[in-house]
């Protein structure tokens, strides 16, 4: 079994980061183990929150790691919550790491970076970015890391300048999430060089914390060896479906998408004929 190592913040209310990286990568029979990088109360979306950075005991648990000869075959950073802890990640990768490395920075959605983070706290993630196998930015991410425009309305060239934009940061592959494409949502990926993209029907309103299930399933399918399309268009189903799950509860939204009520698509995924791989 493949053990890997996921850095994110860790919400006690309002699924996201952690509470929904465990679950899903645990589903597709991956050890997961969980560096929390803050405690929050619950996610930024709601009115108020506490929030405690945790990078003073981060030198303590990586000496730990060194003197225990713990490694992990891959490693996955979503949502860290102050400029400190991206250095503190960089160095857990050099360190700890012995595969693939999937960066999701995230920071903003809508054109907006959420509470607490700035321009300089995302053009810090770019020399993270430089380390990913995969990158997982939306078009808010992508722009404000590169320091370029933000556009609500994109076309193809705008796209592909935010994956090349990724990529000459030394990403290796780039999928940008949440691509509006008329009725449709999906991912516009730069994968070994060549686009790639790929759109589902969206769903009548948009939900927080379903950028951490969609970089959680693509992460999932990438260790369990299908190949960076086949989880891309994997992570898209199972996210979209995870919001019409949601839809069919009254769970209010802020509380986060329903991705347990689809939960046996992951088993059913990770079963799927070798052909597909
Ligand atoms: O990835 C979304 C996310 C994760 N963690 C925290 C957040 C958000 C989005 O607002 O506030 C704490």
């Amino acid at each position: 079994m493949k053990r890997i190592l996921t850095i994110q913040d860790f919400s006690c209310v309002g699924k996201c980061s952690l509470t929904v990286a465990l679950p899903i990568l645990s589903g597709f029979g991956i050890e997961t183990c969980a560096l929390p990088t803050a405690l929050l109360s619950n996610h930024t979306a709601f009115k108020s929150w506490s929030f405690d950075n945790l990078s003073r005991d981060i030198p303590d648990i990586t000496a730990a790691w060194e003197r225990e000869k713990i490694d992990f075959d891959g490693v996955y950073t979503g949502y860290l919550g102050a400029k400190e802890l991206i250095e503190q990640v960089k160095d857990i990768i050099r360190r700890f790491n012995r595969g693939t490395v999937l960066i999701d920075p995230a920071m903003g959605d809508n054109g907006k970076l959420y509470a607490g983070f700035d321009a300089e706290y995302a053009r810090a993630n770019a020399s993270l970015c430089a380390l990913a196998d995969v990158v997982t930015p939306n078009v808010t991410e992508a722009s404000m890391i590169l320091g370029r425009e933000y556009k609500s309305e994109y076309d193809y060239e705008y796209l592909l300048s935010l994956c090349r934009g990724m990529a000459d940061l030394g990403a290796k592959n780039v999928v940008i999430t949440g691509v509006r494409k008329g009725d449709n949502i999906g991912v516009f990926c730069l994968i070994d060089g060549e686009v790639f993209e790929y759109y589902t029907a969206k769903e009548k309103t948009d939900l927080h914390g379903t950028g951490d299930i969609y970089s959680s399933a693509l992460f999932g399918g990438i260790m369990r060896g299908f190949c960076l399309k086949e989880s891309a268009v994997f992570a898209c189903e199972y996210t979209k479906k995870a919001i019409r799950c949601t839809f069919l509860t009254d769970n209010p939204r802020t509380y986060g998408a329903g991705f347990e009520d689809c939960y046996e698509d992951i088993v059913n995924f990770v079963n799927t004929p070798k052909g597909k791989k």
